[in-house]
């Protein structure tokens, strides 16, 4: 019985993902990394793989999943991490292989590894953060910087002149055949978080299936480098972020594709 006044619950509303390690976080205050971890976590834990996942991780900020997610990773160089991937998926096919990469690693130094690895049809998952900088190097601009968004190597904003447009990762990927599956997700409010772990649902499907590559991009906040408040950088996301990031499904291949 509770105490009066106080509401019993008899039910807990919330348990931590078995995959999750329970360790306090080391990410700035306002950062989406925890978030996204949890969201992997989850999925991880609802189809089992807990034992026969091997993550891939990368370099930057990103980096630290292995200190979180509670399976075995391996740690690859800058942007090789779809190619490590590769290589751990074809050795070892019946493991579950997903990557957990930043932009600065994926978009710029890892452009190739990631395109080529999806054109191949690599059966294995991406858990991309678009957090639009380097985060862990100081905030230089990354390919999925915005238009007039001031960084380290920006300081007057970024200009299409000379630094080009952000590039559009989940888009470019859905256009080659290997894709199974990419979508472009948010985390900042809950409802962006039950869609997002919808998408990471269907991205290790895919996987599961053996039916490709499959690719999940979360709009990510870095609250240091952008020099904002967290509740700044939510709003950043929400607002011209995701207007230049549509949200969404830009592939998802059916089994009938590949029957
Ligand atoms: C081959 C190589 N070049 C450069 C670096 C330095 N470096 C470490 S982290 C990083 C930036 C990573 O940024 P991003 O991938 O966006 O990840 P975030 O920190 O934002 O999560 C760089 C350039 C490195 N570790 N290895
Ligand atoms: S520097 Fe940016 S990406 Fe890294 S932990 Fe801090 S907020 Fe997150």
């Amino acid at each position: 019985m509770s105490a009066p006044g106080k509401v019993g619950f008899s039910k807990p509303v919330y348990t931590r993902p078995r995959s999750l390690v329970d360790v306090k976080s080391h990410f700035c205050p306002g950062c989406h990394h925890g978030t996204i971890h949890k969201i992997v976590a989850e999925c991880i834990d609802r189809y089992g793989l807990r034992e026969k996942t091997i993550g891939v991780a990368c370099v930057g900020c990103a980096v630290f999943l292995y200190d979180y997610i509670d399976v075995d990773v391996v740690e690859s160089p800058h942007g090789r991490a779809p190619a490590v991937a590769t290589g751990v998926k074809r050795a070892q096919p019946d493991k579950f292989v997903f990557t957990y990469q930043g932009d600065g690693d994926l978009a710029a130094i890892g452009t190739s590894e990631i395109i080529h690895a999806a054109n191949r049809g690599e059966n294995l998952s991406v858990i991309f953060v678009n957090n639009t900088t380097y985060g862990m190097t100081g905030g230089q601009m990354a390919p999925t910087t915005m238009l007039g968004q001031k960084t380290s190597t920006t300081p007057y904003g970024r200009d299409f002149r000379g630094d080009g447009y952000p590039i559009k990762m989940a888009e470019l990927l859905s256009g080659l055949e290997g894709t199974s599956y990419s979508a472009r997700v948010a985390v900042s409010t809950p409802a962006q978080i039950r869609k997002a772990k919808e998408a990471v649902r269907k991205a290790f499907e895919m996987q599961i299936a053996g039916m490709g590559f499959s690719i999940v991009e979360f709009l990510s906040t870095c609250p240091t480098n952008w020099g904002m408040k967290p509740l700044e950088a939510q709003k950043r996301v929400l607002g011209e972020m995701s207007e230049y990031f549509p949200l969404g499904v830009f592939k998802e291949r059916k089994q009938a594709d590949f029957a």
